[in-house]
Parts: C-alpha cells; sequence; structure tokens
C-alpha cells in the first residue's frame, strides 16, 4: 500500500459500528448503553494501561474515550470540572498546594489553576498517553500544562502519596472508572494515603459516580471515607455525557468543623459569570442536596 493510501487510511475502533459511538458495559452500566454519533476517529493507541480513543463528534466536538469508556467532550467538559475542582478548593480556606491524582486531560488543572491562592499544582497521571493526546486533540482542556505553576509527575498516584505525608491543602482524584487502572482509587487503603498526604485543615473530592447506576461504589465510598475524615458530603450534578445523565462527587474534610456543603470562598455573581459556566455558589450548596431515594441508602453510613 502506498504512504498516501495508508495516510488516507480511516482509523476504524471496535466500539464504534455504523457512525456511533457505543460506551457498552456491563459491570459499570448494566443494562444501558450512551452513544455519540462519529464524525472521524482522530486517534487510537493501546497505551501501556489501556486502550485510548479519541473521535470528532458531530456535535460535542472531541472526546476522549478510556477503555471504552467515555471521558469528556469538549462541548461539556466544563460542567465536570468545574464541580469536581471547585466543590474542594472552595471549601480549604486558603489552598496553596494542590495535587490532582489522573486528571490527564489537564481539565481540573485549567480549574484549579484559576485560584489565585495556588502557588504549585502538581499532576500525577499514571498514562503519559491520556497527556500526549489531549495536548493534541483537547488543547482547552490541556491549556495549562504550560503554567510555571504547573508541575507534572508520570507515575502511580498511590506510589507518589508514600512520597509526600503532610503536604497538600486540597488533592483531587479525577480518575476513570473502578475497573482498570482506577481501580485501587476506590478502596479504603488509598484514602488513608489521601489523608496522611493533606495538611491539618486539608480537602479531597474524588469522583463518586452516579445516584442512579452505583449504589454499591457510592457506599463503599462514604463507608471507607466515613471511617478515615471527620467531614463527609456527597454532591451531585446532572452531566450530559455520563450515563444517566449524572455524576457525583465524594467530598471530605480533615477539619471537623467545616461545613463542605456551604463554601468558605465565593465570588460575588458577577465575577462567576465571568470565570464560569457551570459551578456557582448556589450550585455549590444545592449539589449536596440529595434525593430520598439516595439519602435512603446513605444517610445512616
Ligand atoms: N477529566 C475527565 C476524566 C473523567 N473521569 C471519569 C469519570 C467517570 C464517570 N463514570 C461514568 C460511568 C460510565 N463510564
Amino acid at each position: 500500500m502506498s504512504q498516501d493510501a495508508k495516510e488516507s487510511r480511516e482509523i476504524t475502533h471496535p466500539s464504534i459500528k455504523d457512525g456511533w459511538f457505543r460506551e457498552i458495559s456491563e459491570t459499570i452500566c448494566p443494562g444501558q448503553a450512551s452513544t455519540l454519533k462519529v464524525e472521524k476517529v482522530l486517534h487510537h493507541e493501546k497505551s501501556l494501561y489501556q486502550d485510548v480513543l479519541v473521535f470528532k463528534s458531530t456535535n460535542f466536538g472531541n472526546v476522549l474515550v478510556l477503555d471504552n469508556m467515555l471521558q469528556c467532550t469538549e462541548a461539556n467538559e466544563y460542567s465536570y470540572h468545574e464541580m469536581i475542582t471547585n466543590l474542594a478548593m472552595n471549601s480549604h480556606a486558603n489552598p496553596k498546594k494542590v495535587l490532582i491524582i489522573g486528571g490527564g486531560d489537564g481539565g481540573v488543572l485549567r480549574e484549579v489553576l484559576k485560584h489565585e491562592s495556588v502557588e504549585e499544582a502538581w499532576l500525577c497521571e499514571i498514562d503519559e498517553a491520556v497527556i500526549r493526546v489531549s495536548k493534541e486533540f483537547l488543547p482547552g482542556m490541556a491549556v495549562s500544562f504550560a503554567d510555571p505553576r504547573a508541575n507534572l509527575h508520570i507515575g502511580d498516584g498511590v506510589e507518589f502519596l508514600k512520597k509526600y505525608p503532610n503536604t497538600f491543602d486540597v488533592i483531587i482524584t479525577d480518575s476513570s472508572d473502578p475497573e482498570g487502572p482506577a481501580e485501587e482509587l476506590f478502596k479504603k487503603p488509598y484514602f488513608e494515603l489521601l489523608n496522611n498526604s493533606l495538611t491539618s485543615k486539608g480537602v479531597i473530592s474524588t469522583q463518586a459516580e452516579s445516584v442512579w447506576l452505583h449504589e454499591h461504589i457510592i457506599t463503599g465510598l462514604k463507608k471507607a471515607c466515613s471511617e478515615i475524615f471527620p467531614t463527609v458530603a456527597y454532591a451531585s450534578q446532572s452531566v450530559p455525557f455520563y450515563p444517566a445523565g449524572n455524576i457525583g462527587y465524594m467530598v471530605c474534610s480533615k477539619n471537623k468543623d467545616v461545613d463542605v456543603t456551604k463554601p468558605l470562598r465565593y465570588l460575588s455573581e458577577e465575577e462567576e459569570f465571568k470565570r464560569y459556566r457551570f459551578y456557582s455558589k448556589k450550585l455549590h450548596e444545592a449539589s449536596f442536596v440529595l434525593p430520598i431515594f439516595v439519602r435512603e441508602y446513605m444517610d445512616n453510613i
């Protein structure tokens, strides 16, 4: 085959059929599949850790998919990244040193560095491929890797945490689902390490799946966190690109006197409109108000 023919050959992927990407997982979203219409596959590789796919969707910009599970769409990623970041950042009085575990696409890093108090932001991502493809295909998310306050470590989050006790004011875990490389990030020993790496009034947030689909994951996380942190609360939001249109976060603080459901720091409404497209003080507070069926399985843990 000539070089020209090779270059023009279309990339295909098993999760794409008849021009539609389908996210199917009998363990993470049993009996339900999210679909997005594909304009063009931009990149596919098997990295050291996972299957990495990027495609251009017809309506939602470029899309990152890891191990067949959709991570974010360019058009709406801000909804997830603003919430997972600011629920934690604004529950700390003065976050100077921040760590992101995972988050190789750079979306959380971008949001963390919007805070003037931040002197250093570290990002520990196990898979260099995620960072590399995000810089190429998701530039609006990867924009902050060039910030002088950003420090990048390619490696295992658990091993990284062991080396940095009592170091970070805020740690945000922006992981994929609890299968494959992220499995350990949903277990109690991981939260013990987070607790150990936080400064005295430190705060964490971690992606904690959907109230509609993942009762077993959420209750497991709440139990583990409640055995370690004096302050634990679950927040939930609507999101267009995850199954059931919903995603949640476990937010915990080492400070027993802080109420993470009410931000310690916030902007005027005018400033919020300049800085954010989704998060606001009001939405911070509202995201912790949970439906009765969720309180039934979570309140007594
Ligand atoms: N920075 C974006 C990374 C996204 N983190 C993944 C969140 C996964 C949510 N689970 C959805 C359930 C089905 N995949």
